[in-house]
């Protein structure tokens, strides 16, 4: 754990106990904070309270007048689509709102550092679609690389649950819009935009403030080095702003759409192929099309992103060549779970929206594809063009019929559960078929998360094979 300072004798209040709200308040303790917590769930404070944590109610009038600090969780709303009532609170009274992540920049690094001979790094991912993937791989790389790195972060481990970094340590940290929007602190050493679509728009009262939370990452501290996704222009506009010119590499250029020889440093894949330009010069090339933990486009894109990270730290290009063979891929995307009569069965339930959906369309020859769920704002339109690899389509969700008909000149089987979709996608998939679990929509409407409706999809897919 990473205890919180700057904050020891005085009064800090921590609103959400999930795992963001439990980790921040034992580093605050342990920096020696005196923490008052609260949670609107009765079920989480009766948790919280069970592990001996001090609750105040802090909807309470008054309740923050003796605090000099609120920490908040990513899944609280700190200001669209209505800031929730403490946070408003906060405002009210002068006190300063933050997160786990502004408390991880202002308290990682310690006075032992000072006897370290390689000082420990921070490498922060963000973007709309990879981030987690490309976070894994670099901890993959690293790893392998026999450098001693730590994940945390979006990808389910609170930033401040890490063990203190070692000498030459690396943290990487996949970070969500909700936390990059909040930190007060967001100092890392190599920041990572993947690419950026439209998601989560409630929460940032569109895209433009929804591309302006991911910014931040880029524009508070200024990284030492920025690996960009320049598909979109938001991502040209971005590398723009932190280049001094055509010769400075302080920013990798990323693409999976075009070659990038003029830049001062790139890694961009074509056709399976990625290569690594510096100064107007080939440097490295790898064949990514036998990588079988990273099919697809779009992950040819998360490994272009890990590639330029792993470059940025100092590891050679064969190295990292061997660690994307080893990469084991991470539950819930692109995860081949299974391969039967010529058969092969993917789970891609972390595709929750039209544009991740569209990638791993694009990722497969003929599908059959299971989609559905709790629609996201700006409906399905943008899938129109990446259809043609579709054979059929399996529509699962509580307005699954509604979903069906905006699937137009493809059909769709209005199936409604998991169970039966993926049995009449099993039943009708042909030798060289993939059934493919890519939802472009949440999973609220029928689980709790998209970690259980992919689990779903593959008890469902393994019961069916036993069963044959
Ligand atoms: N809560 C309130 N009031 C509210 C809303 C929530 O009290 O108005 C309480 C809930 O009762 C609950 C707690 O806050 O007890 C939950 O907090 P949270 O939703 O922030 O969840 P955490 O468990 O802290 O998990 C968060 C991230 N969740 C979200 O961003 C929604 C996790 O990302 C992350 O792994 C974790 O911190 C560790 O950093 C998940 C996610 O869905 C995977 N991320 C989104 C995404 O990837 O699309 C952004």
């Amino acid at each position: 754990m990473i205890a919180v300072q700057g904050h020891a004798g005085k009064r800090v209040a921590v609103l959400g106990l999930g795992r963001t709200g439990r980790a921040t308040v034992r580093a605050l303790l342990s920096g020696g904070a005196e923490v008052v917590a609260w949670d609107d769930s009765a079920e989480a404070r009766a948790a919280a309270e069970a592990e001996g944590l001090a609750l105040r109610d802090l909807t309470r009038q008054g309740a923050l007048a003796d605090v000099a600090l609120l920490v908040t969780s990513p899944g609280i709303p700190h200001l669209y689509p209505a800031p929730h009532p403490v946070i408003a609170a906060a405002w009210e009274a002068g006190v300063p709102v933050d997160n786990d992540i502004g408390l991880f920049f202002r308290s990682l690094a310690t006075a032992e550092w000072q006897d370290f001979e390689i000082t420990p790094r921070v490498v922060a991912v963000t973007g709309s679609n990879g981030k987690s993937t490309t976070a894994a791989l670099i901890h993959h790389i690293l790893s392998e690389a026999g450098r001693p790195s730590q994940l945390a972060g979006n990808i389910g481990r609170g930033a401040l649950d890490i063990d203190p970094p070692l000498d030459g340590g690396v943290v990487v940290l996949e970070l969500s819009s909700y936390q990059t929007d909040l930190a007060r602190a967001l100092t890392p050493d190599i920041a990572v935009l993947t690419n950026l679509s439209s998601d989560h728009l409630d929460r940032h009262g569109g895209h433009g403030g929804y591309f302006a939370a991911k910014r931040r990452l880029f524009a508070e501290g200024g990284p030492d080095r920025a690996v960009i996704g320049l598909d979109e222009p938001e991502g040209r506009y971005l590398a723009n702003q932190l280049a001094e010119g055509p010769t400075d590499d302080r920013v990798i250029g990323v693409s999976v759409t075009r070659k990038l020889e003029a830049a001062a440093w790139s890694v961009f894949a074509r056709k399976g192929f990625l290569a690594e330009w510096r100064r107007g010069r080939q440097v490295a090339a790898i064949d990514l099309r036998n990588v079988a933990g990273l099919p697809g486009t779009h992950n040819h894109q998360n490994a272009c992103a890990a590639y330029a990270v792993a470059r940025a730290l100092g590891l050679a290009p064969r190295a990292i060549e061997g660690a994307l063979h080893s990469y084991p891929g991470l539950p819930h995307r692109s995860q081949r779970i299974a391969e039967a009569g010529g058969v092969i069965y993917v789970n891609d339930s972390k595709a929750t929206n039209v544009d991740a959906a569209a990638k791993a369309l694009a990722a497969f020859g003929r599908i059959r594809w299971i989609c559905g769920g709790l629609e996201k704002e700006g409906g399905l339109a943008g899938l129109a063009p990446h259809l043609g690899s579709v054979v059929k389509a399996y529509v699962i969700g509580r307005e699954a019929a509604g979903f069906a008909l905006q699937l137009r000149g493809i059909e769709a089987e209005v199936c409604t559960t998991m169970a039966r979709a993926v049995e009449r996608a099993m039943a009708e998939a042909a030798p060289g078929e993939v059934v493919l679990l890519a939802p472009a929509a949440a999973s609220f409407d029928q689980y709790d998360s998209f970690e259980r409706r992919g689990e779903d999809f593959i008890a469902e897919v393994r019961r069916r094979l036993q069963d044959r």
